[in-house]
């Protein structure tokens, strides 16, 4: 951690009446993120809140007090974002604090610093991580709450310490978090473990519709709004759909397509390989995120959607391998 850095948040800490912003749909890392540093921050008693564009997920809601909304009630004096890669993702309801951005605090490459003060380090598998190393390197004490929050926020990133953005720093940072007393395992079941009945049906649903492309190396799967109907299932009962995909053997690149109620489609994408960068296929629709995992929306029928994410993959496809390139 930058000393500059570390300026910055002891300063932040000294802030009041602190919005924390999560990133659209927002995620274990953001939740777990924005829960911890709030929590810093009403230790010293500040007035702070989280904010989402977007209901929280059941099975994130234990990384946010429970709650399943999370609304803004006042007026900020500082606004801060956690987790979010552009500011596209605050989410319409928030994009009106976009522009304001005091602390933008982040783990993803292709965040442009839209902040007044910025702490983004991409090499960091989580913002949690980046979270941990603020809170250590400013000799803050953690406690249990800490600990849960940043742990939940770093495993969730890293698909229970199983993704290429495992370093052994994470594992150095879960130890520590470890060492607080933490039930790591349970915090574990419920970010990957525990799911409804109709999710697994719908799992079993979309399989039927897995399509696969190049020999297999490029599986896509669009989930119609009539395929959640059909099966009594709710947008978030396809939240982790992506991670089914890419599960599948000789998939490389993997992408969900989402339907959603108001018709545009919500695009999670996934590469298996150290060479595919699929944020580059997210920001030609106005996406973003990380070599290995991106996402964008894409304003067009699902069928249309496919086409062109097809074709946007095939064309990164034809830049990145030569012809006689052999997967491992
Ligand atoms: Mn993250």
């Amino acid at each position: 951690m930058k000393e500059q850095d570390l300026n910055v948040f002891r300063q932040l800490l000294k802030c009041d009446d602190v919005m924390i912003v999560v990133h659209r749909n927002p995620d274990g890392d953001a939740l777990g993120s924005a829960f911890a540093l709030l929590h810093l921050l009403k230790q010293r008693g500040k007035r702070a809140w989280v904010v989402s564009h977007d209901r929280i997920d059941r099975n994130l809601r234990f990384l946010a007090e429970g709650e399943e909304e999370l609304l803004s009630s006042s007026l900020p004096g500082t606004i801060v974002s956690v987790d979010v890669a552009t500011r596209e993702l605050f989410g319409s309801s928030l994009s009106y604090y976009a522009d304001f951005v005091d602390y933008n605090i982040d783990h993803h490459y292709t965040n442009p610093e839209y902040a007044k003060y910025n702490i983004v380090y991409p090499d960091y598998s989580s913002t949690g991580e980046v979270l941990f190393g603020l809170i250590d390197g400013c000799g803050i004490a953690l406690d249990r709450y800490l600990a849960e929050h940043l742990y939940g926020a770093i495993s969730f990133d890293t698909g229970c310490f199983r993704y290429s953005n495992t370093t052994a720093q994470t594992h150095r940072v879960a130890a520590r978090l470890l060492e607080c007393g933490i039930n790591a395992s349970e915090i574990n079941r419920k970010l990957f473990d525990i799911v409804s009945l109709t999710q697994l049906k719908m799992e079993n649903e979309a399989l039927h519709a897995v399509k696969q492309y190049h020999n297999g190396h490029i599986t896509l799967l669009a989930i119609s709004q009539q395929m959640l109907r059909d099966c009594g299932a709710t947008e978030e009962d396809v939240a982790g759909m992506v991670s089914m995909i890419r599960r599948i053997e000789g998939t490389i690149v993997g992408a969900t397509l989402k339907e959603m109620p108001d018709g545009n489609v919500r695009v999670s994408l996934r590469a298996c390989d150290d060479l595919f960068d699929v944020s580059a296929v997210a920001a030609i629709f106005g996406g973003g995120g990380h070599v290995k995992a991106a996402g964008c929306l894409m304003k067009c029928s699902l069928k249309d959607a496919e086409k062109n994410l097809l074709s946007a993959i095939e064309a990164q496809w034809r830049e990145t391998y030569a012809p006689d390139h052999v997967f491992e």
